[in-house]
């Protein structure tokens, strides 16, 4: 096999490490970085009118991107956007109703899949595309654009349940009942949300992630969690790539368990996402085979304090001595208070606390 050296002297440290370089201390993001927990954000929330509404603005879209960037100079910016603007696009009714979440019209039957277009709504698509232009101009050279889309099987709990649910079951039932339907769904989401990252990449963003926040409902099996985790997200992999040789790929299988290995060694992906549950010598051993990404507990940044210094010391001391993106364990939280960010901050890069 001929290696390739990935990394080129103008990438930043995210983008060096995800090349499999090791950098000290670690680049630095954390999943759901523009939101709630920030005024700023809340601000032009309120200006903008409904979250879609942001989502699909542009200028605004671009200005949330970047307002973590200005606050916390962290290593990676992401593009503000959310997983299920891929069934939006595709004709799904989507709308967010206030302080509870997403709702859908549910995909479950052959009728609904048929009313279903076959890619992206040209305008939609465009209105992300030209966030991601105006985000890569206006962000410094050194730090990174990430941009995402879901995983299909991710997408499609919602897509079915027309919600978020706790166990995903309307999804696991459809897979049970109606097995060519929802293979259906999938290789329809895999060939729409390879388009997209395909495009988002070539609009400008440097590195894209695959977010399965809901795999660990697919761990009771392995037959299972290759089926609808490891292997759409290979197949979107091997799409992406064809289309982008040199794309940078994320993959965050959360909740993925005893299942992380298998995933980091045939997704097709450069770094792979840890949730919090994954206990630090398994990420060490992981790092053998991938960069890791991760994996602090949302919930201990929101505490704060000692107990805050402290697991950021210990993923720190685990991580070192490979390639670590630090990262939150899932999504910040709503409720936390800045000066714990600027607190996270301060400790992983060595300017907090010393002694
Ligand atoms: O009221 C508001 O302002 C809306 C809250 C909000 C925000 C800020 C939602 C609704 N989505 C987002 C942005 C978002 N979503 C980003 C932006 C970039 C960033 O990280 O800063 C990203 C990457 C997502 C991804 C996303 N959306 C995921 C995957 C990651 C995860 O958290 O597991 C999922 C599952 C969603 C669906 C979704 N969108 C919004 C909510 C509240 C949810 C979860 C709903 C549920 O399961 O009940």
């Amino acid at each position: 096999m001929i290696l390739v050296p990935r990394a080129s002297p103008k990438d930043g440290t995210f983008l060096k490490t995800l090349a499999g370089e090791r950098s000290n201390p670690p680049p630095l993001w954390l999943m759901r970085q523009a939101g709630r927990y920030l005024p700023e954000y809340r601000d032009l929330r309120a200006k903008a009118g409904s979250f879609l509404d942001l989502c699909y603005a542009p200028r605004l879209a671009a200005e949330v991107t970047l307002q973590p960037i200005r606050r916390f100079g962290f290593d990676a910016a992401i593009l503000f956007s959310d997983i299920l603007v891929v069934p939006h696009g595709l004709g799904q009714t989507l709308w967010f109703a206030e302080g509870e979440g997403p709702r859908l019209t549910p995909v479950t039957t052959p009728a609904d899949f048929a009313r279903l277009s076959e890619s992206f709504d040209p305008a939609k698509l465009g209105a992300v595309l030209e966030t991601v232009e105006r985000v890569r101009t206006a962000l410094p050279p050194e730090t990174a654009l990430i941009g995402f889309c879901g995983a299909p099987w991710t997408v499609a709990t919602y897509m079915i349940a027309g919600r978020g649910t706790p166990d995903q079951a309307p999804a696991l039932a459809l897979a049970a009942s109606d097995l060519a339907l929802f293979q259906l769904i999938i290789d329809r989401l895999v060939k729409v949300s390879t388009d997209y990252l395909v495009a988002q990449l070539e609009a400008g963003a440097d590195a894209v992630q695959i977010f399965d926040s809901w795999a660990g409902a697919l761990t009771s099996d392995e037959a299972l969690y290759r089926r609808w985790c490891l292997d759409p997200i290979r197949r979107m992999t091997e799409g992406v790539r064809r289309a982008v040789p040199r794309a940078r790929i994320i993959g965050f299988p959360k909740g993925s368990g005893r299942f992380y290995s298998l995933f980091a060694a045939e997704a097709g992906v450069d770094a792979v996402g840890l949730d919090q549950h994954l206990a630090l010598d398994e990420a060490r051993a992981l790092q053998a085979s991938r960069p890791v990404q991760g994996n602090l507990d949302p919930k201990v940044l929101l505490a704060g304090g000692e107990a805050l210094d402290h697991a950021v010391d210990m993923i720190l001391a685990a991580l070192s001595t490979g390639p670590h993106i630090f990262n939150l364990g899932h999504g910040i939280l709503p409720q936390t208070p800045i000066a714990h960010v600027e607190q996270l901050v301060g400790r992983v890069r060595g300017t907090h606390g010393a002694g």
